[in-house]
């Protein structure tokens, strides 16, 4: 039996914070998706395959991380591919309340379970709004994404 999980978000554009919790996910997983989960009313900086290509680069190295998008709802995402289990990460408490509300609707919809893995203390203030907000200005992101990110980025927020 091959145990599986996923790894869902919208990763726009993937953080060392995302990073951090798909590379400790795949050490428990025999097999890891990341799921880029379509949100129509929310128009990113990327691309869906600007995204998908990043995070692909960034996974390569692990060997059992498949990415995807996924337009619907997460646990049919899971229902197709088999697999029962989520991971996501906590940053802080303010995660909290959102984050069990999800777990708890997943699980009644379909009895996906959800695990959290506690975020990499260095990564606990990072969001993807945030590295976007300090990029469009001018501040110092290198440490906070993978250097395919930071070009991509660059190239994103000059052309504008
Ligand atoms: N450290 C650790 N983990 C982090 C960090 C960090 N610095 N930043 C983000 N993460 C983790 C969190 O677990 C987060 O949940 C995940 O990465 C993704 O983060 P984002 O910001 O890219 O993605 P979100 O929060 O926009 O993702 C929300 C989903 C797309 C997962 C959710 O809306 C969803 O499942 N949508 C599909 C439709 C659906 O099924 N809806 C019903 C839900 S009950």
């Amino acid at each position: 039996q091959v145990r599986r999980a996923v790894c869902p978000g919208s990763f726009d554009p993937i953080t060392n914070g995302h990073l951090d919790i798909i590379a400790r996910a795949s050490r428990l997983y025999d097999e890891v998706y990341v799921a880029v989960m379509i949100n129509q009313a929310k128009k990113g900086l990327f691309e869906i395959e600007e995204r998908i290509d990043l995070i692909r680069q960034v996974t390569a190295e692990y060997g059992n991380v498949r990415v995807e998008s996924f337009h619907g709802l997460l646990v049919d995402f899971c229902k197709q591919r088999e697999i029962p289990a989520i991971v996501k990460g906590l940053r802080a408490v303010s995660d909290f309340d959102y984050e069990l509300q999800m777990a708890q609707m997943n699980n009644g919809l379909s009895g996906v379970e959800t695990l959290f893995i506690p975020t990499n203390p260095t990564y606990s203030f990072l969001s993807s709004s945030l590295v976007k907000e300090v990029a469009t200005w001018g501040g110092d992101i290198a440490h906070l994404v993978p250097p395919v990110v930071l070009d991509a980025l660059t190239a994103r927020l000059k052309k504008d």
